[in-house]
């Protein structure tokens, strides 16, 4: 069993920066789940374009509110508290905070632990997928 404390876990290199948002992740892919899973603060004001190509993602509203906007369709859709989205299709998306919002995250395959954005809104896989191993 694991058990971790988001109030410890936020002053340790668990907490990562980045441009409009800091997260902690208080699971990670050397834990073992299949899945990493982080506490992540989106800062007032911010627009965040994501395009998770390697991973699919969940993310569940806990406080504040904003907007996602799918980058293929145009929808856009209000995230408040309650609000889930999941990013099945590893969908291009602008992420809109109007007020710091505090979101509970999940993606698979796990982060390792340091990730922020490549310049495509990315993260990198950790290793490549076993279908890809050149023979
Ligand atoms: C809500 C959101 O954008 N989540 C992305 C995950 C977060 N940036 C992280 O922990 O890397």
């Amino acid at each position: 069993m694991i058990v971790r404390s988001y109030h410890e876990a936020k002053d340790t290199e668990r907490r990562v920066d980045s441009e409009g948002w800091h997260s902690v992740r208080l699971l990670l892919k050397d834990d073992g789940m299949g899945f990493s899973f982080h506490i992540t603060t989106i800062h007032k004001g911010s627009e965040l374009k994501m395009h998770y190509t390697n991973h699919v993602e969940c993310v569940y509203c806990i406080s504040g509110d904003g907007s996602i906007e799918n980058l293929a369709t145009g929808d856009i859709f209000e995230i408040r508290p309650g609000v889930m989205y999941a990013l099945d299709q590893h969908d291009d998306h602008l992420l809109r905070a109007n007020t710091e919002m505090i979101t509970a995250c999940i993606f698979n395959p796990p982060v390792t632990g340091r990730e922020v954005h490549d310049e495509n809104g990315a993260y990198p896989l950790a290793e490549k997928p076993a279908s890809s191993v050149e023979p």
